[in-house]
């Protein structure tokens, strides 16, 4: 990247620690990003604390019970046998660590601003704790600029040189939930120091669990790589949503015509119309930028077209199926509909921002009868608050819908059986691609 890098006597202790796996990490925030990336530096034989502000969720972790999908509870209990993990909720424990990973999240608020407010506690819990020697890392999705303005104001308040007794930088996160292929230790991780011993010291942190690092010039350039990476899925996700409306209005099918694209070896990428664009991600760190760039008096028209397509499809999907229960003489009002699958995406229990909301709201405002089944979410909060029990995917419960709408095409579903029952299937996900059905099938 450039010449020598001027590396202090407490960065050479750091290194000269961490080769030693003398080093200790802390990792605040312990969800589907903190928990794994804990999980990596246990295995690689770093001793590891993480700091996460919900108790009970402590108290599982050391008796070695996963809160996380990808971690499975034998991995952790290990960790935690062998004395590599240990969970806590006082931020005081960071004291005795020389790295502290923040990995919390960052929501939009109901005004769909940023909502940082997870990353300042974690910066204010963790500020009094710094000490001469450590470094520091976000790895939250956030506007370019957020590591800068946030931390480092908190650590030279404490009196620190960055870059010469404390160290400071972003590495974004890049997990995939319920991806079986692809893991922290073997995807690429951009990283960047706020100087470049900083860089040098994150980059021999994270190359004990990461397989190919990728260093960048600045901390908001590894802040935007991130946000560029989820506005390109957002934004293709709603070119393809809106191709499926249009696919739809010429009587053609939006599936065929993907897979007919996807033939070109180059130049193309397939995505895939759905209900809609759910997860704690993609919706919404597209609009990290939005508001940041709103700031600075520029638009970002790409996002916040995507964000209104993606933002339409449960209204559409709603349409559709009233469309179709209408061609067969039933109104939408008292129709029994039962969907399958209400998780953001297949084989994850995850139902934040799932359009499945918004889809049963839409279907309970017309008077449907809405009942839902999904093999990893027994329970579901709807958005009036109200709560709703799965119910089994029986014969009798699908023979006795007028409409199943599948929502979310988890593996565990056997289609051909389901669509051997069903009267009228209406498809968000192409999962009856090739399966023969006994009733009506309809299609996005
Ligand atoms: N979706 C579509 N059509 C597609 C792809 C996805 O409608 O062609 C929908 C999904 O059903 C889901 C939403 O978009 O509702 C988001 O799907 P996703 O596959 O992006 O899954 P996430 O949000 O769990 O994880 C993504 C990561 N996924 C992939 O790269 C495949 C990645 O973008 C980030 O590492 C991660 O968000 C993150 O944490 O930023």
């Amino acid at each position: 990247m450039e010449g020598e890098i001027f590396l202090s006597p407490l960065a050479q202790r750091f290194l000269r620690k961490l080769s030693a796996r003398a080093a200790r990490v802390g990792i605040i925030g312990l969800g589907y990003v903190g928990l794994p990336l804990a999980m990596a530096f246990a295995r690689a034989g770093v001793r590891v604390t993480g700091v996460d502000v919900d108790e009970a969720k402590c108290a599982r972790l050391n008796a070695g019970q996963s809160t996380v999908e990808d971690v499975p509870s034998s991995a952790l209990a290990e960790a935690v046998a062998q004395g590599r993990f240990s969970a806590t909720a006082d931020y005081a424990a960071l004291a005795e660590c020389d790295a502290a990973i923040i990995c919390v999240p960052t929501p939009l608020s109901k005004s769909k601003a940023p909502d940082i407010s997870y990353i300042l506690a974690a910066a204010e819990g963790l500020a009094p704790q710094v000490h001469a020697g450590m470094l520091v890392v976000l790895e939250s999705t956030t506007y370019p600029g957020t590591t800068e303005e946030i931390l480092l104001p908190r650590l030279t308040a404490r009196g620190f040189c960055i870059g010469e007794d404390v160290f400071l930088a972003y590495s974004p996160e890049r997990v995939d939930p319920g991806n079986r292929r692809y893991h922290i230790g073997n995807t690429p991780k951009v990283v960047a120091g706020y100087t470049p011993a900083c860089r040098v010291l994150a980059e021999a942190l994270y190359g004990l669990v990461v397989e190919r690092l990728v260093p960048v010039s600045s901390l908001a350039a590894a802040e935007m790589c991130k946000i560029l990476e989820n506005t390109f899925r957002a934004v293709n996700i709603g070119l393809v949503n809106e191709m499926a409306q249009i696919c739809h209005r010429l009587g053609l099918d939006v599936w065929e015509v993907i897979a007919a694209a996807s033939t070109k070896p180059f130049g193309f990428m397939p995505f895939y119309p759905g209900p809609g664009l759910g997860g704690h991600c993609i919706p919404i760190d597209p609009l990290y930028l939005t508001w940041k760039m709103r700031t600075l008096g520029m638009q970002t028209r790409f996002i916040e077209l995507a964000d209104v397509i993606n933002g339409e499809m449960p209204h559409y999907v709603v349409s559709r199926l009233q469309d179709a229960l209408n061609e067969e003489g039933r109104p939408l009002k008292g129709a029994r509909i039962l969907i399958l699958g209400v998780a953001y995406k297949r084989d994850v229990g995850d139902v934040r921002e799932s359009p499945a909301l918004p889809i049963i709201a839409a279907l309970r405002a017309r008077h449907a009868q809405v009942s839902y089944h999904d093999p990893y979410v027994p329970t579901l909060t709807l958005e009036d608050g109200e709560r709703l029990d799965a119910v089994p995917l029986t014969v009798e419960a699908l023979e006795g819908a007028d409409a199943v709408l599948i929502h979310t095409d988890h593996s565990a579903y056997d289609w051909p059986w389901v669509a051997a029952h069903a009267r009228l299937l209406f498809d968000t996900r192409n999962a009856l691609a090739g399966v023969p059905a006994r009733g009506n099938v309809v299609r996005l």
